[in-house]
C-alpha cells in the first residue's frame, strides 16, 4: 500500500508543504514558503518539487539542514557522470544526490567551532555512495576567516554563501556547488595520485575487500612511500604483502580526524596496532606524518600518509624535529619508478582480446614497468570474504514521516 501510493502520498504532502497550513503555530516559517521566497534557489526548489519523495525522508526529531545549492551551483555541476545523470533527468542518481544534501539535526554555522571539523551524518543510504551505518557523512568545518566549507566526496568543497536560514523543523544552508556524494576506494584512490597504494592492494589481491567492507579507515601512503622502500616491497610474497596491507586497514569504523589524539591506539586488520602522536599541528600514524586526513569514501574514510606502515616496527616513534622520517623498512632501497603499477587494471590503450570468450578479469596490464613478484601470483587469501554486518537504516523503520510546516505527518 505505501509502495503502490507513496508518489500521491508525496505530491499531497508537497502541496501541505508549499500551502504551509498549519505555520500558525510558530513565529518561524514553514520550509515551503522559505524556499519559494528564495530567488537565488529556483533551480532546487524545482528539484524538490519534482521529486518530492526526498521529503518523505525527513527525520522527524531534532531537525535537518538542508544544504540548498543555489542556481549557480547547478550550472557548474562538476564530474561528467553527475553531469549526465542531470541532463537525463536520471531520478536514481539525482535524488540520491539530493539525499547527500539533507542532514540529520538542526545544524546552524553559528554554532561551529572554528578549526573543529564535524561529520554530519546524511540521509544517503544507498550502498553505492554510503556503505557506512546510519547514513553517509558529510564534513563541516569553519575555517579561518569563519568561511563555513562542507568537504564531501573526493575532497569537493562547498561553500556556504547564505547561512542559517531558519524554518519550522530546521535550517538551510546555502551553498555554492553541490555536495559530491563519496566515490568507492579505487575512484578515490586514482584521484588523489595513489597510484602505488592501489597497485599494491590489488597484487596483495585485497582490493575487492578493502572495497566492499563496509565502515572503514584506510591509511594511504602517498607514491613517495613505495618509491622509498622499492624491493623492499615489491620483492614481498602475496602474503608478506597482504600482511602489511591489512596493518593500513581498520575494519571496525570510521576513524575521522578529531579522534586523532595523542597516544590514541587502533586495532588494525593484520591485529597488530597502531599509535597515533601529535607534536604541534603534526598528527603521526607511528611514524608517517599524516598529509591528507580525512577523505570520504563510499565505505568510510581514507587518510593518506607519508610512508608505507609495518607490523613488525609497530613501536617505532617519529622525531617531530625531521621534516621527512626515515622509512620503517630496514632494507628499503629507493627506485624511481612507481611500484606495482603493472597490477593495476589497464584502463587506456587496453590489448584487445584475442577471442570472443575475453577474460574473467579484465585486469591485463599493456605495461611492464615494475619487477613486481606479487602481482602475478594468486591466492585465495581474500575471495568470497563477505562480513555479515548489519546495516541501519537509520530512518523510516517505524513508519515514514514528515514533518513540514511545523506538523508531522505518519504515513
Ligand atoms: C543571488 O544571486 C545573485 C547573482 O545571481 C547575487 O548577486 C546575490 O547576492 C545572491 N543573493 C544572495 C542572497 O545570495
Ligand atoms: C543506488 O545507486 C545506484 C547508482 O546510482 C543505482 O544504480 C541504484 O539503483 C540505486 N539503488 C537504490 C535502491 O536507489
Ligand atoms: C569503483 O567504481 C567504479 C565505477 O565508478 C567501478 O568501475 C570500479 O570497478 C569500482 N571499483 C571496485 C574495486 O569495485
Ligand atoms: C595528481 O597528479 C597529476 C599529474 O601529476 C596532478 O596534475 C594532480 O594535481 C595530482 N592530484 C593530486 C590530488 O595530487
Ligand atoms: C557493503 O558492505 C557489505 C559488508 O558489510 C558488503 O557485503 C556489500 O557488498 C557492500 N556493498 C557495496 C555496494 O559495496
Ligand atoms: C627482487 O627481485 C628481482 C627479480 O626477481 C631480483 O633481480 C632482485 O635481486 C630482487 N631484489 C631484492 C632486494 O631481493
Ligand atoms: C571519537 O571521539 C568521540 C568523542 O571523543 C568518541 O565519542 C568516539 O567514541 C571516538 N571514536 C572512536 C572510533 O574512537
Ligand atoms: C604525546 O605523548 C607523548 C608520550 O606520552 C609525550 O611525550 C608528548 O609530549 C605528547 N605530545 C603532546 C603534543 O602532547
Ligand atoms: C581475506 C581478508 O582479508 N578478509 C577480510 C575482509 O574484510 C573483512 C572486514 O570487513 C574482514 O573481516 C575479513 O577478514
Amino acid at each position: 500500500m505505501r509502495n503502490q501510493n507513496w508518489k500521491t502520498i508525496a505530491a499531497a504532502a508537497l502541496n501541505f508543504l508549499v500551502a504551509g497550513t498549519s505555520a500558525q503555530t510558530g513565529a518561524l516559517t514553514d520550509l515551503g514558503t522559505l524556499l519559494a521566497g528564495q530567488t537565488n534557489l529556483t533551480t532546487f526548489y524545482n528539484l524538490i518539487q519534482k521529486y518530492p519523495q526526498i521529503l518523505l525522508e525527513l527525520p522527524s526529531l531534532n531537525g535537518v539542514t538542508i544544504l540548498a545549492p543555489n542556481n549557480n551551483a547547478f550550472n557548474k555541476i562538476p564530474y561528467t557522470e553527475l553531469n549526465v545523470a542531470f541532463q537525463n533527468n536520471n531520478e536514481g542518481v539525482i535524488t540520491n544526490v539530493l539525499e547527500y544534501h539533507i542532514l540529520q539535526g538542526s545544524r546552524t554555522a553559528a554554532q561551529l567551532i572554528p578549526g573543529a571539523p564535524v561529520f554530519i551524518p546524511t540521509l544517503l543510504n544507498n550502498a553505492t555512495y554510503s556503505n557506512v551505518t546510519g547514513g553517509q557523512y558529510v564534513e563541516n568545518v569553519k575555517q579561518a576567516g569563519n568561511s563555513v566549507v562542507f568537504v564531501s566526496g573526493k575532497g569537493s568543497r562547498s561553500s556556504v554563501v547564505q547561512s542559517d536560514l531558519k524554518f519550522n523543523g530546521g535550517v538551510i544552508q546555502v551553498i555554492d556547488s553541490l555536495l559530491i556524494p563519496p566515490a568507492n576506494l579505487t575512484d578515490t584512490a586514482n584521484s588523489f595520485n595513489l597510484t602505488s597504494f592501489e597497485g599494491a592492494l590489488y597484487a596483495a589481491n585485497k582490493i575487492q575487500n578493502f572495497t566492499d567492507a563496509s565502515d572503514v579507515t584506510i591509511f594511504a601512503p602517498e607514491n613517495s612511500a613505495f618509491q622509498a622502500l622499492g624491493p623492499a616491497i615489491s620483492n614481498m610474497t602475496v602474503q608478506e604483502l597482504s600482511s602489511i596491507m591489512d596493518y593500513h586497514f581498520i575494519p571496525s569504523g570510521e576513524i575521522f580526524s578529531p579522534n586523532f589524539s595523542n597516544g590514541t591506539t587502533f586495532t588494525t586488520q593484520n591485529g597488530a596496532k597502531i599509535t597515533v602522536r601529535t607534536s604541534g599541528n603534526n598528527v603521526y600514524i607511528n611514524s608517517a606524518q599524516l598529509l591528507t586526513a580525512d577523505i570520504l569514501l563510499a565505505n568510510g574514510v581514507l587518510h593518506v600518509i607519508d610512508n608505507v606502515l609495518n607490523p613488525a616496527e609497530s613501536s617505532v616513534a617519529p622525531d617531530p624535529q625531521v621534516a621527512n622520517q626515515a622509512p620503517e623498512f630496514p632494507s628499503a632501497s629507493a627506485v624511481e619508478n612507481l611500484p606495482f603499477t603493472s597490477a593495476l587494471p589497464c584502463t587506456v590503450s587496453c590489448p584487445v582480446p584475442s577471442t570472443a570468450s575475453g577474460t574473467a578479469t579484465g585486469t591485463a596490464s599493456s605495461k611492464a614497468t615494475t619487477s613486481v613478484k606479487a602481482s602475478g601470483l594468486s591466492t585465495s587469501s581474500s575471495s568470497g570474504i563477505g562480513a555479515a554486518k548489519a546495516r541501519e537504516t537509520g530512518f523510516g523503520a517505524a513508519g515514514l514521516m514528515v514533518a513540514l510546516g511545523g506538523a508531522v505527518m505518519m504515513i
